[in-house]
């Protein structure tokens, strides 16, 4: 007898962005069939961008990995035999354990996923912390490390500090670095309402993006040159006394100094740097600071390169200035990518914190969290994202495992990158697809994808949102927790033996003090989700941060000046033009699911490198020529797009087919968030020229 079907909408937070929009997933017998626009509420209305639209599609492609692999082949080549999930827990734990032994804990790096749920990163830190490495880390370090070291600073805290609702009541919308008609297109319709509404709209681009031609005021920046452009604006402000003197007064330290520092940007000297003109950014300043209410977005543009801390610090003495912070109406967003990259911060995935922001080089915090995991001691921060790759080149890292990431292809300097997985002991995988870095690895293990399995996740306003389990994994594909678990039982860890998500958002209640409110079981009864910190089960949840006070030690918030720092390389007659990287809006990074969507291939197929007709004409190319772009560390075939929409010496790819190979390996100092937004290149015609 047949069965009737069982058919099913269940709500999912979206795979890929950090808006996080909440989607409905159609399934049939629990085979995903379709996403559903079923109700009106949450942040995104019922509406999504084209991604989020897809996002069933790679859910059943016949690539996802079903089984465990071990490798057969030479690394790199893809060839694998499935193995049974026994044997591959007892080999990545027998191998890991072995390792441990004869080259100690601290030669293995472990990088954990921002696509994966907050439960499944807290475990992976935990694991790699148990195990006796410090060497945790994930993409955040190429994405918002420079904000979470500059906002530190600044106000004591690194997360965006009002929630998406508050741009609709600002006047002045500062876009920095940042373009979110491609990257964030559910925030994009806040905009668009905010200026519906009156507000102004300032971006700050080298290209005229799809954002930029929606603004009153478009500053085409020269890349890299964004700390200069930052103190000329506060100079004009603190010259006209258009800053916020009473808040500056009551709130802040260290106004004397900033004062001192940026009476050297005069417009006339930044627009030298930076190629805007002094009049616009003069009006600019003018605009910005005499709205009243003001709100400052960046993202990448901003924050990937050698300065990228610095240029945080001055995107905050410029909202700080103008008393923007701790209002209605106003606040600094630093747009989260990832879906759950804010989450994978706060449980602690990253070198220089334990969860909840502990910083792990002090000695008491490290106890305080030993003691919460009965254990005695745990190891001090070890390596980040592209140090671990670095040193597994360099053999002092033996083994690495890796859970959702990609870094053969998001990884600056893909040649580099590549010699390194070469040169690992042991490499263990943990992905939905045979990705590219995955062809390296010894162990692949098939982890369930997001709405095949439950879980917390937190978007960039720091809302907390539980996401239900709508589908079956493909084959054995196992969720990430269950894998995680396993092992670490396996490696003989103590405190693993949790029977579900819930269990272990239960302990992240009690060792993560922001989220000690956001239980599961009022998670799983709240659709809108919750808003950390949130200090209590009672507590509704904090949607606006530094109301009162800042999060730094006496609580006021701390001005400092900046100086401008030139990249680390510049163009030359070899290499004559900047080349800056990109996002389109229906890709995502490494495309290894947005890349089995057949109608998001379809509109946007291929790699372009976008070139300014002045430049078109010195090089010789034309609009759809195949040309190699060439920079120190390689070269890279694609169509040219000439387009007068980016800066004259400036030249854009979107890096999801592999643009990587070209980017330069330099970081940032302080924060290690490579510099992707800037190296030297050439165009050269394919076949001569
Ligand atoms: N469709 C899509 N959406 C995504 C993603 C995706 O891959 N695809 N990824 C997600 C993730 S993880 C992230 S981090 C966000 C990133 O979101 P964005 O930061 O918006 O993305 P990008 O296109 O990398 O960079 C933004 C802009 O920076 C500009 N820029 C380049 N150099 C400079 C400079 O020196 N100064 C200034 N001021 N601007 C510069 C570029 O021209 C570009 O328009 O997007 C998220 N959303
Ligand atoms: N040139 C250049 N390079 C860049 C950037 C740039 O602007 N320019 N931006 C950087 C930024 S901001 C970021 S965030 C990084 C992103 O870099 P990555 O995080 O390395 O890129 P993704 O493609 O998002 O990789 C995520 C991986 O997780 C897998 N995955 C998805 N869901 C799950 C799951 O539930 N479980 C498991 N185990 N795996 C899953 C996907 O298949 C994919 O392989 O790229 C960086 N690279
Ligand atoms: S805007 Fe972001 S979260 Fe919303 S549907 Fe698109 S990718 Fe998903
Ligand atoms: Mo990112």
């Amino acid at each position: 007898m047949r069965s009737v079907s069982e058919v099913r909408l269940t709500p999912v937070i979206c795979p890929f962005c950090g808006f996080g929009c909440k989607l409905y997933v159609r399934s049939i017998d629990g085979v995903p069939a379709g996403i559903e626009f079923y109700d009106k509420g949450g942040v995104n209305e019922g509406k999504l961008c084209p991604k989020g639209v897809a996002a069933v599609d790679f859910l059943r492609h016949p690539e996802r990995l079903r089984k465990p692999l071990r490798r057969v082949g030479e690394r790199g080549e893809g060839r694998f035999k499935e193995i049974s999930w026994s044997e591959a827990i007892k080999e990545v734990a027998t191998r890991l354990k072995e390792i441990k032994k004869v080259f100690g804990a601290e030669s293995v790096g472990f990088l954990s996923s921002a696509r994966c749920t907050n439960e499944e990163n807290y475990l992976m830190q935990k694991l790699a912390r148990l195990y006796g490495s410090g060497n945790i880390d994930h993409c955040a370090r190429l994405c918002h490390s420079a904000t979470v070291a500059g906002l530190i600073k600044c106000l004591g805290a690194g997360a965006q500090s009002s929630p998406f609702t508050d741009i609709l009541k600002t006047r002045v919308i500062l876009v920095w670095g940042y373009n979110p008609a491609e990257t964030h297109p559910l925030l994009m319709r806040y905009v668009l309402k905010a200026k519906d509404l009156g507000a102004k709209l300032i971006v700050v681009d080298p290209r005229r993006t799809r954002t930029a031609r929606f603004a009153d005021i478009h500053l085409q920046i020269r890349p890299g040159t964004d700390i200069a452009l930052a103190n000329a604006m506060m100079n004009v402000i603190i010259s006209n006394d258009l800053y916020d003197r009473d808040f500056i007064v009551r709130r802040t330290e260290g106004f004397e100094e900033l004062k001192k520092l940026v009476m050297k940007y005069t417009p006339k000297y930044a627009e030298e740097v930076t190629g805007v003109t002094a009049a616009l950014i003069d009006e600019a300043a003018r605009t910005f600071a005499s709205a009243g209410r003001g709100v400052i977005m960046w993202a990448m543009g901003l924050t990937q390169h050698t300065v990228g801390t610095y240029n945080v610090v001055a995107l905050a003495d410029l909202a700080l200035l103008c008393g923007y912070v701790g209002r209605e109406g106003c606040g600094v967003y630093p747009m989260r990518g990832q879906n759950n990259v804010q989450g994978a911060c706060d449980m602690g995935a990253l070198v220089e914190f334990l969860p909840g922001y502990r910083p792990a080089a002090a000695e008491e915090k490290r106890r305080e969290v030993a003691k919460l995991w009965g254990v005695d001691e745990l190891p001090e921060p070890g390596l980040t994202v592209v140090e671990m790759v670095n040193e597994a080149g360099s053999g002092r890292i033996k083994a690495m495992y890796i859970m959702g990431e990609n870094p053969v292809v998001s990884d600056p300097n893909t040649s580099h990158v590549i010699k390194a997985l070469n040169n690992l002991e042991f490499l263990v995988v943990q992905d939905i697809f045979l990705t590219e870095t995955a062809a390296y690895a010894d162990i692949v293990l098939p982890a369930a994808a997001y709405a095949e399995k439950e879980g917390s996740l937190t978007s960039s306003e720091r809302r907390v949102q539980w996401s239900f389990k709508a589908a079956e994994p493909p084959g054995e594909a196992r969720p990430d927790w269950v894998i995680l678990s396993s092992v670490a039982r396996e490696l003989g860890l103590k405190g693993f033996n949790y029977s579900s998500p819930e269990d272990i958002l239960r302990e992240i209640n009690a060792v993560v003090p922001q989220y000690r409110g956001i239980t599961p079981e009022r998670l799983k009864s709240s659709p809108e989700g919750v808003f950390w910190p949130c200090p209590s089960e009672g507590h509704p949840g904090t949607m606006r941060l530094y109301e009162e006070r800042f999060l730094t030690c006496n609580g006021k918030a701390k001005l400092v000046g900046v100086e401008h720092r030139e990249p680390a390389e510049k163009p030359d007659r070899e290499y004559p033009l900047i080349l800056t990287t990109v996002r389109v809006v229906g890709q995502y990074h490494t495309l290894t699911m947005t890349g089995r969507s057949l109608s998001l291939v379809r509109r946007w197929p291929e790699p372009y490198v976008e070139v300014n007709p002045e430049d078109a004409r010195r090089y010789g190319v034309s609009d759809g020529d195949e040309v190699y772009v060439v920079t120190r560390r390689g070269r890279y075939k694609c169509k040219v797009k000439v387009t007068s929409s980016i800066r004259e010496g400036v030249v854009a790819i979107p890096w999801h087919w592999g643009a990587n190979i070209l980017t330069i390996d330099a970081l940032d100092p302080t924060c290690k968030i490579p510099e992707y937004k800037v190296c030297a290149c050439r165009i050269e015609r394919v076949g001569g020229g």
